[in-house]
């Protein structure tokens, strides 16, 4: 529901920026002290896993890239929202099809973007079939990238059904980070999911196929658990089949010891050819998908930041450099060049000490706050705000209230600015997006669209700077209860 507008504008902006200057100082904080390099709640050990996996880190999501080669066209399932023509739907976005590589190909690819992308930390396999089911070609393709480029981590996704077969080999490559998509615990629920399996070399539909499938998907689990691999559970919300269910899953997947579980809007179009597509099944919208992930709170811990992203995407999560790293633009011989990730690590050190002190004094400024208010933040990641509105292809959103002030999710939407002349379109898909969503934080924005965004009600800040996100917010929302304040 949207938070009530309390238009801050007439708030002096040397007000907002005194605050937002004052929550930015340095100070002690356990924090800034080096005293918590990690959650405080977090074993050392898996903090060390995931601190630089953009994936198991929503922290990490702002510094870090990962890229997937898409090596697997293979599945050994039939989900109702894919179509083998496109990329596996568990942990990619339909649309395109991806350029199939082979190991060798796939390594030089890896080589060229490590030397090219100091940020890059995660090879992932993940479609455009199954990792586990191709699993020759996963494994031919971690093997020559780990002997290559030790410092990147490396990380799979797969539906489960094949993973109990191969948890050694994975434990062997040192493969620390595994997904498994479970839509479902129960087969009654399950068997609306998918059309049928192939499993030993024979081939299962309905309930039963869905149960086999379950059973192998919690083996997996608890082989990957009990050998200290971290695992994030994906799953596909399908509203009217597993809505209310997934806080089942949730549950069931916690108490086997999963790190993480990852909720992810159904994504189905008629134009995808896929069963759901033809069939009229619709995903979520953005506030079905958040109920269910606050429904699922106190269970296993989610990652609300999932940008869905291809079998071959490159870079940080959110934007895809995959264009730039096609077959026939890849270099014959790349020259690693290991320093610059290095150097890229050893800042980003400096930078998520300063910034975790910024964002603590952040909420504890926010902590006055009466009402739940949505921010749309536009960046290009280190948790700025570092965008101007009319480039930004997606919004990512934060919630402040009593409890402090929290990333919750990202909403995309095409940028409005398109050859310095502003899409109007464009700008009415964006207000749409933006549904509930009281402030709009920008690096800078055009006087129109500021306009067109206050006749619906959403205010746009663009003299914060390039603040940290939760120093900004903080600001904000202080120069809100003031004004509150000084009405009474
Ligand atoms: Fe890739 Fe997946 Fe590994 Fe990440 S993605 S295999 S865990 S490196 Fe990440 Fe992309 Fe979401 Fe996947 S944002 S779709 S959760
Ligand atoms: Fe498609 Fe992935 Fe399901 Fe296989 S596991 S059918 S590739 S969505």
């Amino acid at each position: 529901m949207s938070a009530p507008l309390i238009p801050i504008s007439g708030l002096t902006v040397a007000n907002r920026q005194k605050m937002s200057a004052t929550l930015g100082q340095a100070g002690c904080s356990k924090s800034a002290c080096g005293a918590s390099e990690g959650p405080a709640d977090m074993d050392p050990a898996v903090w060390a896993k995931v601190k630089d996996h953009p994936c198991y880190s929503e922290e990490a999501h702002l510094y870090f890239a990962r890229m997937h080669v898409a090596v697997a066209p293979a599945c050994n399932i039939q989900c109702h929202y894919c179509n083998r023509k496109f990329d596996c739907a568990n942990e990619s976005r339909p649309g395109v099809v991806s350029e199939r590589l082979t190991p060798e190909q796939a390594a030089r690819k890896v080589l060229a973007v490590a030397a090219q992308v100091p940020q890059l930390s995660v090879l992932g396999v993940a479609g455009p079939g199954d990792a586990a089911c191709d699993w020759r070609r996963t494994k031919a393709t971690f093997e020559a990238v780990a002997e290559r480029l030790p410092d990147i981590k490396l990380c799979l996704s797969s539906n489960g059904l094949a993973l109990p077969d191969h948890i050694d080999e994975i434990v062997a490559m040192n493969v620390d980070h595994v997904t498994v998509t479970i839509n479902a615990i129960d087969p009654e629920i399950g068997a609306k999911t998918i059309a049928w399996i192939v499993h030993d070399r024979k081939r299962y539909t309905g309930v039963e196929a869905a149960t086999i499938l379950r059973d192998r998907q919690l083996q997996s689990l608890d082989m990957l658990r009990d050998r200290g691999v971290l695992v994030k559970v994906n799953s596909v919300l399908i509203p009217g089949i597993n809505d209310a269910h997934l806080i089942e899953v949730n549950r069931a997947v916690k108490a086997r010891g999963a790190f993480l579980h990852n909720i992810m809007p159904l994504i189905s179009d008629p134009a995808h050819g896929t069963h759901f597509g033809l069939t009229g099944q619709r995903g979520p919208t953005p506030a079905e998908l958040k109920q269910v992930q606050d429904a699922c709170e106190g269970g296993a811990r989610l990652m609300r930041h999932c940008r869905q992203c291809r079998a071959d995407a490159v870079g940080l999560l959110g934007e895809d450099r995959g264009g730039e790293f096609s077959l026939d633009r890849l270099p014959d011989e790349v020259e690693d060049a290991p320093e610059a990730r290095a150097a890229y690590r050893a800042w980003v050190a400096g930078e998520r000490a300063d910034r975790a002190a910024a964002a603590e004094r952040a909420d504890r400024a926010a902590a006055g706050v009466a009402d739940t208010v949505l921010f749309a933040v536009c960046t290009r990641g280190s948790g700025r705000i570092n965008q101007h509105f009319g480039k930004a292809t997606e919004f990512q959103i934060y919630e402040a209230d009593g409890d402090g002030i929290r990333f919750v999710g990202h909403r995309r939407a095409d940028n409005y600015c398109l050859g310095g002349i502003g899409d109007e379109e464009r700008m009415a898909r964006i207000i749409q997006v933006l549904d509930g969503v009281a402030y709009v934080l920008c690096q800078k924005i055009g006087e129109r669209p500021r306009q067109t965004l206050a006749q619906a009600g959403i205010e746009a800040i663009d003299d914060l700077g390039s603040d940290y996100i939760e120093t900004a917010i903080a600001a904000v929302v202080q120069a809100r209860a003031a004004q509150t304040a000084q009405r009474a």
